[in-house]
């Protein structure tokens, strides 16, 4: 008997062809996201729950699972949705998809990096309005990136792919993570490392957050912490929403408190606040740091890797430890 996979959204197609090879697996025809109602049907049918980002895995949720469901393959490599302790106190495996999501995701971090100071978005806004009079001396300058230190919040997988590509484009790299990175690595990217966050803020000119959203990380970038960057420093947010308070950065942004920020994730997604969309000092992006059809595919493939070790009764390649929480 092949066991019961339940996806709560579309994935692509090969990955639902080859689940449907191997699994007895439900897709999600019209990819509209499921009710908490179609959660607590699933959960109560499923053998294993393939969910994403937007599914909130709660222990509401999980305290409604039958016996059955025994393992969470998610789609992603963030794992905030999902109710960690509640899944291990049921005795329910959770995975993630780490690794395959890492250069997209550094990739839009890096254009981000650029997009802002250089005003990108804005610049192409003026060409195709009609609106733009011509070349000036003085017309749509932004900041240089050369030369510039960049604090990574979170020096993991991602992190790493950051500062590699940032170091390309003349930047000095900064970090804070819980600890150092391997002293090769850090003589390598000749990163400095910031034990305390509070000292490094202030000496940024670009701040990018990469950490997941944990309870330890999570409001990080409190308003106080937000308040010690500069005037003309920039920050970039391709990690989670609540990682940083949404409304102090909408403050510190309309009052020139810095000078822009890049985001792709917001606290309360897909909503984005009002006074934050009308901010002409930021660029927007609708959390597309993985979305390339490789990375895609590439998820696919792990979550199935995951779902068939685990039936084969080996733990999964992307096991989420405790030690994450
Ligand atoms: C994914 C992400 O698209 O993997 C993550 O944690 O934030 C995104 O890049 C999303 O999580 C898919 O579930």
């Amino acid at each position: 008997m092949k066991p019961k996979i339940i996806l709560t959204r579309q994935l692509p197609d090969s990955v639902e062809t080859r689940m449907r090879e191997l699994f007895n697996a439900q897709l999600n025809e019209t990819d509209e996201a499921f009710t908490k109602e179609q959660l607590i049907d699933a959960v109560k049918k499923a053998d294993v729950l393939v969910p994403t980002v937007t599914d909130e895995i709660s222990a509401e949720i999980i305290a409604e699972a039958g016996p059955q469901l025994k393992l969470i393959a998610s789609f992603g490599v963030g794992v905030d949705h999902i109710d960690l302790k509640a899944a291990k106190e049921k005795g329910i495996t959770v995975t993630n998809t780490p690794g395959v999501l890492t250069e997209d995701t550094a990739d839009v971090v890096m254009s981000l990096i650029l997009a802002v100071p250089r005003r990108i978005a804005e610049g192409d806004v003026r060409a195709r309005s009609g609106q733009w009079k011509g070349w000036s001396p003085t017309g749509m300058l932004g900041r240089r990136i050369n030369g510039k230190r960049l604090g990574i919040v979170g020096m993991g997988d991602i992190g790493e792919a950051v500062a590699r590509r940032a170091r390309g484009f003349g930047m000095s790299i900064h970090y804070h993570n819980r600890k150092p990175v391997h002293p090769e690595l850090e003589a390598e990217l000749e990163a400095t490392y910031w034990e305390s966050l509070d000292q490094m803020l202030p000496r940024m000119d670009i701040v990018s957050v990469n950490c997941p959203s944990t309870p330890q990380t999570q409001g990080l970038l409190s308003r106080e912490r937000l308040s010690l960057l500069q005037p003309h420093a920039y920050l970039v947010n391709t990690s989670r929403g609540d990682v940083i308070d949404e409304a102090a950065l909408i403050d510190l942004l309309s009052n020139n408190g810095i000078a822009g920020a890049g985001l792709d994730v917001y606290a309360d997604e897909p909503h984005i606040p009002d006074a934050l969309r009308k901010l002409k000092n930021t660029v927007l992006l609708p959390h597309i740091g993985s979305a390339t059809i490789e990375g895609r595919q590439d998820m696919g493939q792990k979550v199935i890797i995951n779902i068939q070790t685990f039936i084969d009764g080996h733990t999964p390649p992307d096991r989420v430890v405790e030690a994450m929480l």
